[in-house]
């Protein structure tokens, strides 16, 4: 069976709930980590005062027991603190009041935000309250997509894999200098103010988050990195265009919200160098029988396979769309022109977006190695891994 998994909820309804399908059996299930996980997606200096509000915690429902999964699907719930404030605009039931009593109630939005769903998600799904796409769209989503991707972490894990990420850029402010490590990069895995490993441009980053927001009411996007370390050779395939690797980690780390573009290694520079200043060139290490790259500017993937080289994948955001500085819009009742609505936002979520980066980049290399190892139990699984392993030694 494929690693796949559904999310459901509203930003502001009762809870956030995901679903995973095709763990094996027999994977340890640490809540610990999880929640750590959930932790670290609520960091970061920018953030706005619903992160004060929210304390993200996993509650597994179903499919694990006694601290192992059982092969079954994983049932995972986090609840929405800020619920209780709104109880009567997100009830499921049928309102009571009079339609005008309820569009105040209801705090209905009809100035739709440049930049966001709410326009066209309210065209396509004719919804007359654009609350009905805002809460969907939200970027509050992406907290189930982190806790499946602590399972796919804790599934890795277990083949060698880790998975880090950092930021590189925020606004116009970028790190001074673009290879930075694993161990640099790993050193700031904790970190709540940016997850920046260069502590100099981390400082400009803050004075012009503080300057976007308290000075502009204005948002600021940026670009994250997302590295994974200790991926065999060989996951994904060049057969077909589906199976390539790196089209699926693009697709995972594009569907993240502001996502804008996605670049795989030093892509983006790549294109305007001549190959011999692009292709990493290949040694061959005869104590360990295993092949290697002199460096690694195709961030580890060629042919969309892994090659054994670190994979490094770089999401690139576009400012948040609810600003305080307001933008020109229309109201869609009237159809006259009005500044768009605002409500209580992020200046920015780049380092947030890191966090999500690692869980899509997680998911997507999870059922990279179900596809290729399959088996129903860890046992199993390793096995195959193991079988795997022997036959590149023999290479
Ligand atoms: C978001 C708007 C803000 C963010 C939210 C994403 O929420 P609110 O409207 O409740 O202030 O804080 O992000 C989260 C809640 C989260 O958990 O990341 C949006 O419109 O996308």
């Amino acid at each position: 069976m494929t690693f796949s998994f559904t999310t459901a909820g509203e930003s502001h309804g009762r809870a956030l709930i995901a679903t995973i399908e095709g763990l094996p059996a027999g994977l340890c299930v640490d809540q610990d980590f999880i929640n750590r996980e959930l932790w670290r997606r609520q960091q970061g200096y920018g953030r706005g005062g619903r992160m004060k509000i929210e304390t993200d915690t996993a509650q597994i429902l179903a499919g694990v027991r006694h601290g192992e999964t059982l092969g079954s699907p994983v049932a995972i719930m986090v609840e929405n603190k800020d619920f209780k404030n709104w109880l009567e605009v997100m009830a499921a039931e049928k309102p009571q009041h009079s339609p005008g009593e309820q569009a105040e109630r209801d705090r209905k939005v009809i100035r739709p935000r440049p930049g966001h769903a709410d326009l066209v998600g309210g065209m396509k799904y004719d919804r007359r309250d654009l609350r009905d796409v805002l809460e969907r769209a939200s970027a509050r989503e992406t907290t189930m997509r982190v806790a499946v991707g602590a399972f796919a972490k804790l599934l890795l894990r277990e083949f060698g894999v880790e998975i880090a990420s950092h930021v590189i850029r925020l606004g116009e402010i970028s790190i001074e200098d673009q290879e930075i490590g694993w161990e640099r990069i790993a050193g700031v895995y904790d970190d709540a103010t940016l997850r920046c490993a260069d502590k100099a441009a981390e400082q400009k980053m803050i004075e012009r988050i503080d300057r976007a927001g308290k000075e502009e009411g204005d948002t600021l996007g940026g670009v994250f990195e997302v590295v994974a370390k200790g991926c065999a050779p060989g996951l994904g395939s060049h057969t077909s265009w589906s199976a390539k690797l790196d089209g699926q980690l693009a697709q995972a780390v594009m569907s993240i919200h502001a996502v804008k573009a996605v670049e795989i290694g030093e892509g983006v520079a790549n294109a305007s160098k001549p190959g011999s200043q692009v292709h990493d060139e290949i040694v061959y290490n005869q104590d360990l029988r295993t092949f290697g790259r002199t460096s690694n500017r195709a961030g580890g993937l060629e042919g969309g396979m892994t090659n054994g080289e670190e994979l490094r994948v770089r999401g690139y955001l576009k400012p948040i769309a609810t600003l305080r500085k307001r933008l020109r819009s229309v109201n869609i009742e009237t159809k006259e022109p009005m500044d768009s609505d605002f409500e209580r936002s992020d200046v920015t979520a780049v380092p947030a977006a890191g966090v999500i980066g690692e869980a899509m980049v997680a998911i997507t290399l999870a059922r990279a190695m179900r596809e290729k190892f399959g088996g129903d139990s860890m046992r199993e699984m390793k096995y195959n891994f193991e079988g795997y392993q022997r036959q590149l030694l023999d290479y």
